[in-house]
């Protein structure tokens, strides 16, 4: 019987871990995970990482194999010895252990140990100092109920929920909050950093290969905390550049270069909504700092941290009825007439 119920929940555990562990499979191109590090700063994080993994095991290893000896042994010896000894009697065999033997597995191996992953920790914190000089662009994050502003002060440059880098250089991030304690990570590029309200903690990033790399709020911050991601976008140099310059037009200029009518009525729409007192379109009158900048939502990937993909319908929808796409989200729902969104869909998909 209780082999039965022992059976059971080792199975248990068996098939309930497994569907855990199968439920931690991602998209590829979405992938968080630290043992996949990129750049220079994951990688040294990594390497201590594998250090401490290898040595770990290699004494977990060592300890289970002198473990079970042990135990065989006595064992063994308890069988021999069941007719002349009492239980209560000492083994003649304790106590016969050379001092030596003792004196190195007990204490000089745990110090070497310990002394080298001390020396290799002390480098890597070394390495990955936030304070050290940086060549790249300075980046202030700053972490709200659920999303990430970003500021380029260098360059005059926000936006919000993607953080665009130039590949090869070590980017110096400025990190604050806007209201509750969050926690700026993404795993590849290693992290993670607390954002604390009233404080600006630092740290840098950096990447060897243009790409994308998925982050996320890594601190518990309220309803959608687990609907707070980023995207850390990183291009050779002359795109970032590029990109730069874009960010840095005002959004009229664009009007002007295509002033069709329903992009004209869509901005009326928006300036005569509610929009304003939340949201910034640079070289408007809208100048709300609640809500993400929207001066170049259109360039954007993803709309409201990473959670939809940045398209016509999912405007759409997350203007409507924000609520039901992030419950307990800062921005309320609209009651616009078919008509008039469709004119402010074409507004804002002008704003390049
Ligand atoms: C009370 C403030 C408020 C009002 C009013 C408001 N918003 Fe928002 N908006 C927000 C906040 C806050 C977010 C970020 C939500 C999140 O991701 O958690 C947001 C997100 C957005 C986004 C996604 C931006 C991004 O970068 O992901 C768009 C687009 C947007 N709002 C458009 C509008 C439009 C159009 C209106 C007017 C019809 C409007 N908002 C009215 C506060 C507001
Ligand atoms: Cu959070």
């Amino acid at each position: 019987m209780r082999t039965a119920t022992r059976a059971t929940a080792a199975w248990f555990f068996v098939v309930g871990g497994a569907l855990l562990l199968g439920g931690c499979t991602v998209d590829p191109n979405e992938q968080q995970s630290i043992l996949a590090p990129r750049g220079e700063r994951a990688e040294a994080v990594d390497g201590l990482w594998q250090l401490m993994l290898v040595l770990g095991t290699a004494v977990w290893v060592i300890v289970t194999a002198a473990l079970i000896v042990a135990v065989l042994r006595r064992r063994r010896k308890d069988d021999q010895d069941h007719s002349s000894r009492g239980p209560d009697d000492p083994d003649p065999a304790d106590g016969r252990r050379p001092f030596w033997l003792i004196a190195a597995a007990g204490a000089l191996v745990p110090a070497v140990v310990i002394a080298l992953l001390t020396a290799v920790s002390a480098t890597v914190l070394r390495d990955i100092d936030p304070e050290q000089e940086t060549d790249g662009p300075v980046v202030e994050v700053i972490a709200h109920q659920y999303w990430w502003e970003v500021h380029y002060p260098d360059y005059e440059v926000t936006t919000a929920n993607e953080i665009h880098i130039p590949t090869g250089v070590k980017v110096r991030l400025e990190l604050g909050s806007a209201d509750v304690i969050h926690s700026f990570w993404v795993p590849e590029l290693s992290g993670k950093v607390d954002t604390i309200p009233g404080r600006t903690n630092a740290l840098w990033l950096s990447t060897d290969e243009p790409g994308t790399y998925w982050g996320q709020c890594a601190e518990f911050c309220g309803l959608d905390h687990a609907l707070m991601r980023m995207l850390v976008i990183s291009h050779s140099p002359a795109e970032f550049d590029g990109w730069i310059a874009a960010q840095q037009e005002p959004a009229p200029r664009l009007l002007e270069a295509n002033p069709t009518e329903s992009v004209e009525r869509g901005q009326q729409i928006f300036m005569s909504s509610s929009c304003v007192y939340c949201h910034t379109i640079e070289g408007t009158a809208a100048q709300g700092e609640v809500g993400p900048d929207l001066t170049h939502i259109a360039s954007r990937e993803t709309l409201a941290a990473g959670i939809l993909p940045n398209d016509r319908g999912n405007l759409a929808g997350w203007i409507l009825d924000p609520q039901s796409i992030k419950p307990g989200n800062q921005m309320p729902g609209t009651d616009l007439d078919g008509e008039d969104l469709q004119y402010l869909l074409d507004y804002l998909e002008s704003l390049e």
